[in-house]
Protein backbone atom coordinates (compact mmCIF):
# COMPACT_ATOMS: atom_id res chain seq x y z
CA UNK A 1 0.00 0.00 0.00
CA UNK A 2 2.47 2.50 1.15
CA UNK A 3 4.66 1.78 -1.93
CA UNK A 4 1.57 2.58 -4.27
CA UNK A 5 1.16 5.62 -2.65
CA UNK A 6 4.56 6.81 -2.49
CA UNK A 7 4.98 5.97 -6.48
CA UNK A 8 1.95 8.34 -7.25
CA UNK A 9 4.09 10.91 -5.23
CA UNK A 10 7.32 10.39 -6.86
CA UNK A 11 4.95 10.56 -9.97
CA UNK A 12 3.84 13.72 -8.88
CA UNK A 13 7.26 15.80 -7.90
CA UNK A 14 8.68 14.26 -10.76
CA UNK A 15 6.04 16.17 -13.17
CA UNK A 16 5.77 19.14 -11.46
CA UNK A 17 10.11 19.24 -11.78
CA UNK A 18 9.56 18.72 -15.52
CA UNK A 19 7.22 20.94 -15.83
CA UNK A 20 9.10 23.76 -13.89
CA UNK A 21 11.66 23.35 -16.66
CA UNK A 22 9.19 24.03 -19.77
CA UNK A 23 9.37 27.40 -21.26
CA UNK A 24 7.45 27.28 -24.79
CA UNK A 25 4.36 25.89 -25.84
CA UNK A 26 5.93 23.06 -27.92
CA UNK A 27 7.35 21.84 -24.24
CA UNK A 28 4.07 22.38 -22.36
CA UNK A 29 2.12 20.56 -25.18
CA UNK A 30 4.65 17.23 -24.96
CA UNK A 31 4.62 17.04 -21.09
CA UNK A 32 0.86 17.23 -20.91
CA UNK A 33 1.57 14.58 -23.66
CA UNK A 34 3.46 12.70 -20.60
CA UNK A 35 1.79 13.47 -17.51
CA UNK A 36 -1.99 14.06 -18.34
CA UNK A 37 -2.65 12.65 -21.65
CA UNK A 38 -4.88 10.12 -23.02
CA UNK A 39 -1.60 7.64 -22.38
CA UNK A 40 0.16 9.64 -19.90
CA UNK A 41 1.52 8.40 -16.59
CA UNK A 42 -1.32 9.51 -14.60
CA UNK A 43 -3.54 7.63 -16.98
CA UNK A 44 -1.72 4.53 -16.02
CA UNK A 45 -1.42 5.24 -12.74
CA UNK A 46 -5.19 5.54 -11.98
CA UNK A 47 -5.64 2.20 -14.17
CA UNK A 48 -3.16 0.50 -10.86
CA UNK A 49 -6.51 0.90 -8.72
CA UNK A 50 -8.28 -1.83 -10.03
CA UNK A 51 -5.31 -4.00 -9.23
CA UNK A 52 -5.21 -2.99 -5.90
CA UNK A 53 -6.75 -4.48 -2.88
CA UNK A 54 -9.87 -3.68 -1.77
CA UNK A 55 -9.76 -1.95 1.50
CA UNK A 56 -6.60 0.18 -0.06
CA UNK A 57 -8.52 1.44 -3.11
CA UNK A 58 -10.03 4.87 -1.43
CA UNK A 59 -6.68 6.24 -0.14
CA UNK A 60 -5.27 5.25 -3.63
CA UNK A 61 -8.31 6.80 -5.70
CA UNK A 62 -8.31 10.01 -3.31
CA UNK A 63 -4.76 10.63 -3.39
CA UNK A 64 -4.43 9.69 -7.21
CA UNK A 65 -7.38 12.18 -7.82
CA UNK A 66 -5.35 14.90 -5.84
CA UNK A 67 -2.66 14.58 -8.19
CA UNK A 68 -4.63 15.12 -10.85
CA UNK A 69 -5.96 18.13 -9.54
CA UNK A 70 -2.72 19.16 -8.43
CA UNK A 71 -1.19 18.50 -11.85
CA UNK A 72 -3.82 20.17 -13.99
CA UNK A 73 -3.50 23.46 -12.16
CA UNK A 74 0.00 23.41 -12.16
CA UNK A 75 -0.11 23.11 -16.18
CA UNK A 76 -2.53 26.09 -16.48
CA UNK A 77 -0.18 28.09 -14.55
CA UNK A 78 2.54 27.42 -16.51
CA UNK A 79 0.69 28.06 -19.97
CA UNK A 80 -0.49 31.58 -17.96
CA UNK A 81 3.62 32.04 -17.30
CA UNK A 82 4.44 31.02 -21.05
CA UNK A 83 1.58 33.52 -22.65
CA UNK A 84 2.87 36.30 -20.54
CA UNK A 85 6.49 35.94 -21.18
CA UNK A 86 5.26 35.79 -25.33
CA UNK A 87 3.45 39.16 -24.95
CA UNK A 88 6.24 40.66 -22.75
CA UNK A 89 8.68 39.67 -25.46
CA UNK A 90 6.30 41.40 -28.21
CA UNK A 91 5.85 44.37 -26.49
CA UNK A 92 9.53 44.63 -25.62
CA UNK A 93 10.36 44.75 -29.45
CA UNK A 94 10.43 47.77 -31.51
CA UNK A 95 7.44 49.76 -32.72
CA UNK A 96 5.66 49.21 -35.74
CA UNK A 97 7.22 51.34 -38.69
CA UNK A 98 4.85 53.37 -40.54
CA UNK A 99 6.82 54.36 -43.55
CA UNK A 100 7.07 50.71 -44.55
CA UNK A 101 5.23 50.98 -48.56
CA UNK A 102 1.64 49.36 -47.98
CA UNK A 103 0.48 46.60 -49.92
CA UNK A 104 -0.73 48.13 -52.70
CA UNK A 105 -3.89 46.37 -55.07
CA UNK A 106 -3.78 45.71 -58.34
CA UNK A 107 -6.63 47.21 -60.42
CA UNK A 108 -8.75 44.34 -62.02
CA UNK A 109 -10.62 45.31 -65.68
CA UNK A 110 -12.69 43.74 -67.97
CA UNK A 111 -11.31 40.73 -70.03
CA UNK A 112 -11.01 41.74 -73.39
CA UNK A 113 -13.21 39.30 -74.90
CA UNK A 114 -16.37 41.21 -73.09
CA UNK A 115 -15.28 44.60 -73.74
CA UNK A 116 -15.66 43.57 -77.33
CA UNK A 117 -18.84 41.69 -76.95
CA UNK A 118 -20.24 44.78 -74.95
CA UNK A 119 -18.87 47.20 -77.81
CA UNK A 120 -20.85 45.45 -80.96
CA UNK A 121 -23.39 45.01 -78.57
CA UNK A 122 -23.73 48.51 -78.59
CA UNK A 123 -23.32 49.13 -82.07
CA UNK A 124 -26.45 46.63 -82.73
CA UNK A 125 -28.61 48.45 -79.84
CA UNK A 126 -28.19 51.68 -82.03
CA UNK A 127 -29.53 49.53 -84.66
CA UNK A 128 -32.55 48.67 -82.74
CA UNK A 129 -31.61 44.97 -81.90
CA UNK A 130 -32.68 44.02 -78.28
CA UNK A 131 -30.49 40.98 -76.39
CA UNK A 132 -31.48 38.08 -75.89
CA UNK A 133 -29.78 35.50 -73.35
CA UNK A 134 -29.65 31.71 -74.63
CA UNK A 135 -28.61 28.49 -73.21
CA UNK A 136 -25.42 27.29 -73.50
CA UNK A 137 -26.36 23.68 -72.93
CA UNK A 138 -28.55 22.42 -75.28
CA UNK A 139 -30.47 19.68 -76.88
CA UNK A 140 -29.87 17.80 -80.49
CA UNK A 141 -33.24 19.69 -82.45
CA UNK A 142 -32.42 23.39 -81.44
CA UNK A 143 -28.66 22.73 -82.36
CA UNK A 144 -29.66 20.84 -85.03
CA UNK A 145 -32.99 19.32 -85.97
CA UNK A 146 -34.89 22.54 -85.76
CA UNK A 147 -32.31 24.57 -88.10
CA UNK A 148 -33.20 22.09 -90.84
CA UNK A 149 -30.51 19.31 -89.78
CA UNK A 150 -32.01 16.56 -89.31
CA UNK A 151 -29.84 13.44 -87.94
CA UNK A 152 -27.11 11.72 -90.63
CA UNK A 153 -27.72 15.10 -92.53
CA UNK A 154 -24.13 15.87 -93.83
CA UNK A 155 -24.13 19.28 -92.64
CA UNK A 156 -23.92 18.51 -88.97
CA UNK A 157 -19.83 16.99 -89.73
CA UNK A 158 -19.58 20.85 -90.25
CA UNK A 159 -19.66 21.09 -86.13
CA UNK A 160 -18.02 18.95 -84.34
CA UNK A 161 -19.72 18.50 -81.17
CA UNK A 162 -19.37 17.55 -77.50
CA UNK A 163 -22.13 15.27 -76.51
CA UNK A 164 -22.75 15.31 -72.60
CA UNK A 165 -23.96 11.76 -71.06
CA UNK A 166 -27.27 12.71 -70.88
CA UNK A 167 -28.57 10.98 -74.59
CA UNK A 168 -29.34 14.20 -77.23
CA UNK A 169 -28.24 17.07 -74.91
CA UNK A 170 -24.76 18.79 -76.28
CA UNK A 171 -22.76 22.15 -75.71
CA UNK A 172 -24.06 24.25 -78.58
CA UNK A 173 -21.62 24.39 -81.51
CA UNK A 174 -23.16 27.66 -82.60
CA UNK A 175 -25.42 30.20 -81.07
CA UNK A 176 -27.84 29.54 -83.66
CA UNK A 177 -30.59 27.46 -81.55
CA UNK A 178 -31.27 30.54 -79.66
CA UNK A 179 -32.80 31.96 -82.89
CA UNK A 180 -35.19 29.35 -82.45
CA UNK A 181 -35.69 30.31 -78.73
CA UNK A 182 -36.23 33.83 -79.66
CA UNK A 183 -38.83 32.84 -82.35
CA UNK A 184 -40.56 30.71 -79.84
CA UNK A 185 -40.61 33.32 -77.50
CA UNK A 186 -41.93 36.04 -79.64
CA UNK A 187 -45.03 34.36 -80.49
CA UNK A 188 -45.44 35.43 -83.76
CA UNK A 189 -44.36 39.28 -83.42
CA UNK A 190 -41.33 40.90 -85.40
CA UNK A 191 -37.96 40.41 -84.07
CA UNK A 192 -34.54 42.42 -83.83
CA UNK A 193 -32.40 40.57 -81.75
CA UNK A 194 -28.56 39.59 -81.35
CA UNK A 195 -27.23 36.75 -78.80
CA UNK A 196 -24.09 36.82 -77.95
CA UNK A 197 -22.74 33.56 -75.87
CA UNK A 198 -20.21 31.05 -75.78
CA UNK A 199 -20.27 28.14 -78.17
CA UNK A 200 -18.05 24.81 -78.22
CA UNK A 201 -16.91 22.85 -81.13
CA UNK A 202 -14.48 19.84 -80.76
CA UNK A 203 -11.80 21.33 -83.44
CA UNK A 204 -8.18 21.24 -83.61
CA UNK A 205 -7.05 24.47 -81.72
CA UNK A 206 -5.22 26.95 -84.18
CA UNK A 207 -3.89 30.24 -84.06
CA UNK A 208 -7.99 31.30 -85.29
CA UNK A 209 -9.78 28.37 -83.99
CA UNK A 210 -10.34 27.57 -79.91
CA UNK A 211 -12.62 24.93 -79.01
CA UNK A 212 -14.79 27.31 -76.65
CA UNK A 213 -15.10 31.14 -78.26
CA UNK A 214 -17.92 33.67 -78.12
CA UNK A 215 -20.11 34.59 -80.97
CA UNK A 216 -22.95 37.13 -81.88
CA UNK A 217 -25.74 35.44 -83.23
CA UNK A 218 -27.98 38.30 -85.13
CA UNK A 219 -31.81 37.92 -86.06
CA UNK A 220 -34.30 39.99 -87.67
CA UNK A 221 -37.73 38.56 -88.71
CA UNK A 222 -40.87 40.76 -90.02
CA UNK A 223 -42.75 41.29 -93.17
CA UNK A 224 -40.89 42.29 -96.39
CA UNK A 225 -37.56 41.82 -94.63
CA UNK A 226 -34.84 41.13 -97.46
CA UNK A 227 -31.56 40.34 -98.21
CA UNK A 228 -30.30 44.15 -99.33
CA UNK A 229 -31.56 44.72 -95.27
CA UNK A 230 -28.71 41.75 -94.38
CA UNK A 231 -25.94 43.20 -96.38
CA UNK A 232 -27.35 47.01 -95.33
CA UNK A 233 -26.62 45.68 -91.28
CA UNK A 234 -23.74 44.08 -91.81
CA UNK A 235 -21.90 46.38 -94.13
CA UNK A 236 -23.13 49.39 -91.66
CA UNK A 237 -21.75 47.70 -88.51
CA UNK A 238 -18.15 46.37 -89.85
CA UNK A 239 -17.99 50.21 -90.77
CA UNK A 240 -18.91 51.09 -87.16
CA UNK A 241 -16.52 48.96 -85.87
CA UNK A 242 -13.80 48.86 -88.13
CA UNK A 243 -13.93 52.56 -89.23
CA UNK A 244 -14.13 53.31 -93.01
CA UNK A 245 -10.69 52.26 -94.14
CA UNK A 246 -10.95 49.03 -93.72
CA UNK A 247 -12.53 46.71 -96.36
CA UNK A 248 -15.31 44.28 -96.16
CA UNK A 249 -15.94 40.96 -98.55
CA UNK A 250 -19.30 39.30 -98.46
CA UNK A 251 -19.08 35.84 -100.79
CA UNK A 252 -21.59 33.09 -100.97
CA UNK A 253 -21.71 29.83 -98.96
CA UNK A 254 -23.30 27.33 -97.57
CA UNK A 255 -25.67 27.44 -94.41
CA UNK A 256 -28.73 24.25 -93.70
CA UNK A 257 -30.85 27.27 -92.08
CA UNK A 258 -30.43 29.98 -94.45
CA UNK A 259 -31.10 30.26 -97.93
CA UNK A 260 -28.96 32.08 -99.99
CA UNK A 261 -26.32 31.74 -97.81
CA UNK A 262 -22.83 34.18 -97.23
CA UNK A 263 -20.18 34.35 -95.45
CA UNK A 264 -17.79 37.97 -94.88
CA UNK A 265 -14.71 38.81 -94.22
CA UNK A 266 -12.63 41.89 -93.69
CA UNK A 267 -9.14 42.76 -94.52
CA UNK A 268 -6.06 41.94 -92.30
CA UNK A 269 -3.69 44.70 -91.44
CA UNK A 270 -1.98 45.15 -94.74
CA UNK A 271 1.27 45.74 -92.70
CA UNK A 272 1.46 43.41 -90.50
CA UNK A 273 4.06 40.26 -90.46
CA UNK A 274 1.60 37.50 -89.77
CA UNK A 275 -0.63 38.85 -92.42
CA UNK A 276 -0.07 35.39 -94.84
CA UNK A 277 -0.28 33.02 -91.96
CA UNK A 278 -3.50 34.14 -90.15
CA UNK A 279 -5.26 34.61 -93.61
CA UNK A 280 -4.11 31.65 -95.43
CA UNK A 281 -2.23 33.82 -97.74
CA UNK A 282 -5.59 35.47 -98.84
CA UNK A 283 -5.33 38.89 -96.98
CA UNK A 284 -8.88 38.29 -95.52
CA UNK A 285 -10.07 36.80 -92.12
CA UNK A 286 -13.89 35.36 -91.86
CA UNK A 287 -15.65 37.13 -88.87
CA UNK A 288 -19.08 35.54 -89.89
CA UNK A 289 -21.65 33.48 -91.65
CA UNK A 290 -24.71 34.99 -92.32
CA UNK A 291 -28.18 34.73 -94.96
CA UNK A 292 -31.84 34.69 -95.56
CA UNK A 293 -33.37 32.63 -92.69
CA UNK A 294 -34.68 29.05 -94.31
CA UNK A 295 -38.80 28.61 -94.27
CA UNK A 296 -37.95 25.24 -92.58
CA UNK A 297 -36.54 27.39 -89.47
CA UNK A 298 -39.21 30.32 -89.42
CA UNK A 299 -41.40 27.63 -89.45
CA UNK A 300 -39.68 25.45 -86.24
CA UNK A 301 -40.10 28.68 -84.53
CA UNK A 302 -43.72 29.15 -85.27
CA UNK A 303 -43.75 31.79 -88.24
CA UNK A 304 -45.30 31.80 -91.38
CA UNK A 305 -43.13 31.63 -94.13
CA UNK A 306 -45.59 33.02 -96.72
CA UNK A 307 -45.75 35.87 -94.64
CA UNK A 308 -42.60 37.08 -93.11
CA UNK A 309 -38.82 36.69 -94.17
CA UNK A 310 -35.70 36.95 -91.96
CA UNK A 311 -32.21 37.14 -91.78
CA UNK A 312 -29.52 35.91 -89.57
CA UNK A 313 -26.05 35.75 -88.86
CA UNK A 314 -23.85 34.59 -86.81
CA UNK A 315 -20.44 36.37 -86.21
CA UNK A 316 -17.07 35.61 -84.27
CA UNK A 317 -16.24 38.48 -82.04
CA UNK A 318 -13.15 37.49 -81.04
CA UNK A 319 -11.68 37.09 -84.07
CA UNK A 320 -12.79 40.61 -84.87
CA UNK A 321 -10.51 41.91 -81.98
CA UNK A 322 -7.71 40.03 -83.53
CA UNK A 323 -8.53 41.89 -86.32
CA UNK A 324 -8.93 45.48 -84.91
CA UNK A 325 -5.34 44.62 -83.03
CA UNK A 326 -3.35 42.47 -85.17
CA UNK A 327 -3.27 39.55 -82.36
CA UNK A 328 -1.72 37.07 -83.91
CA UNK A 329 -3.20 33.86 -81.94
CA UNK A 330 -6.86 33.46 -80.48
CA UNK A 331 -5.54 30.54 -77.96
CA UNK A 332 -4.16 34.10 -75.96
CA UNK A 333 -7.56 35.02 -74.76
CA UNK A 334 -8.60 32.20 -72.41
CA UNK A 335 -4.67 31.63 -71.21
CA UNK A 336 -4.82 34.02 -68.70
CA UNK A 337 -1.44 35.45 -69.07
CA UNK A 338 -1.77 39.03 -67.53
CA UNK A 339 0.87 40.36 -70.38
CA UNK A 340 -1.74 39.70 -72.81
CA UNK A 341 -4.70 40.57 -70.99
CA UNK A 342 -3.06 44.16 -69.40
CA UNK A 343 -2.55 45.09 -72.94
CA UNK A 344 -6.51 46.02 -73.45
C1 LIG B 1 -21.82 29.25 -87.77
O1 LIG B 1 -21.54 28.93 -86.63
C2 LIG B 1 -23.23 29.63 -88.14
N1 LIG B 1 -24.12 29.28 -87.06
C3 LIG B 1 -23.28 31.09 -88.48
C4 LIG B 1 -24.57 31.54 -89.05
C5 LIG B 1 -25.55 32.08 -88.23
C6 LIG B 1 -24.80 31.41 -90.41
C7 LIG B 1 -26.76 32.49 -88.78
C8 LIG B 1 -26.00 31.81 -90.95
C9 LIG B 1 -26.97 32.36 -90.12
P1 LIG B 1 -19.34 29.27 -88.60
O2 LIG B 1 -19.03 27.90 -88.16
O3 LIG B 1 -18.75 29.74 -89.85
O4 LIG B 1 -20.91 29.44 -88.73
O5 LIG B 1 -18.94 30.27 -87.42
C10 LIG B 1 -19.30 31.64 -87.46
C11 LIG B 1 -18.15 32.51 -86.94
O6 LIG B 1 -17.77 32.10 -85.64
C12 LIG B 1 -16.90 32.38 -87.78
O7 LIG B 1 -16.94 33.28 -88.86
C13 LIG B 1 -15.82 32.77 -86.80
O8 LIG B 1 -15.74 34.19 -86.70
C14 LIG B 1 -16.37 32.25 -85.50
N2 LIG B 1 -15.78 30.93 -85.20
C15 LIG B 1 -16.15 29.73 -85.69
N3 LIG B 1 -15.41 28.74 -85.21
C16 LIG B 1 -14.54 29.31 -84.34
C17 LIG B 1 -13.50 28.82 -83.49
N4 LIG B 1 -13.25 27.52 -83.40
N5 LIG B 1 -12.79 29.71 -82.75
C18 LIG B 1 -13.09 31.03 -82.81
N6 LIG B 1 -14.06 31.56 -83.57
C19 LIG B 1 -14.77 30.72 -84.33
Amino acid sequence: MATALEELRELEARALAELAACTDEGALRAWHGRYLGDKGQLKAALAKLGTLAKEEKPAYGAEANRVKGSLSAAYESAWEAVRERALTAELEQPGIDVTLPGRTWRRGRLHPATTILRRICRIFAEMGFQVYRSREVETEAYNFDYLNMPAHHPARDMWDTFFTTTPGVLLRTHTSPGQIHVMRAAGGRPIRAILPGMCYRNEAISPRSEIQFYQIEGLVVGEGVTFADLKGTITSFARRLFGPQRQVRIRGSYFPFTEPSIEVDIDWPADDPNRERLTKGTGWLEIMGAGMVHPKVLEAGGYDPRRVTGFAFGMGPQRMLMLLHAIDDIRLFWQNDLRFLQQF
